[in-house]
């Protein structure tokens, strides 16, 4: 996946006209969307529809998808008929029902990204520690796409080390979370934000300042 300036925006608003209107302004500087929970439970899976419509966008949607594997199948066929590109996937419920995500997205053609571990300081209570293993089933299972945290770069960097350079791993946690660019870019291959873009005064200068600290 070729991510323009390697950002991913985290479109969390929860009204579809400011969503679009944030969109818009930023257009220039982005390629590539993420769709979770917030906009979708307000607005509807509909709009994942519509902006795959209006803009040119790779579509993520972040349903953390964790479930057992025939609810899984169910959640993941939904989403990529409202025109999602991928879809996320937490790994830690194991291998089947990672496996019943993987099968409906070769079915359209798509992709999923396997969640490893998470950003938040909460994510070191259970999950931490889990993320090699997590990736390990993930290249069993032949996933391409990984997720794992910017705010924690030593698990980012073994996560990376585990997966090989090929693999691709997007990161969340950079700005509002404390994570830094131009750190988390030496291990992921993209950046996921959301909060110091949108909540910022005005967006387009916040993804620019960003885009000009990124030097790696
Ligand atoms: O902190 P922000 O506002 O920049 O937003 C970060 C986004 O990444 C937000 O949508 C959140 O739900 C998501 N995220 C994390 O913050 N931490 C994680 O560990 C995982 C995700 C995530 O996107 O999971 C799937 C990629």
């Amino acid at each position: 996946m070729e991510v323009k300036n390697n950002i991913i925006l985290a479109l969390d608003l929860m009204d579809i006209i400011k969503s679009f209107e944030l969109v818009e302004s930023i257009s220039k500087y982005i390629n590539t969307i993420k769709i979770g929970y917030p906009l979708t439970l307000a607005e509807g899976l509909k709009s994942v529809t519509v902006f795959k419509e209006n803009f040119e966008f790779n579509t993520i949607c972040d349903y953390k998808v964790a479930d057992i594997p025939a609810t899984n199948e169910k959640i993941a066929d939904l989403t990529f008929k409202a025109g999602a590109d991928s879809i996320i996937v937490h790994g830690f419920v194991g291998k089947d029902s990672v496996a019943a995500s993987c099968d409906v997205a070769l079915e359209y053609g798509k992709e999923i990204f396997l969640l490893t571990e998470m950003s938040h300081p909460g994510a070191i209570q259970f999950l931490k520690g889990k993320g090699e293993k997590i990736a390990e089933m993930g290249l069993e299972l032949g996933i391409n796409n990984y997720v794992a945290p910017s705010t924690h770069l030593d698990r980012l960097s073994s996560i990376r080390s585990v997966l090989g350079k090929d693999k691709f791993i997007i990161s969340p946690g950079v700005g509002t979370q404390g994570g830094n660019p131009n750190d988390t870019l030496k291990y992921a291959d993209a950046l996921i934000i959301g909060r110091s873009i949108y909540n910022a005064e005005n967006p387009e200068i916040a993804i620019k300042e960003i885009i000009k600290e990124i030097t790696v």
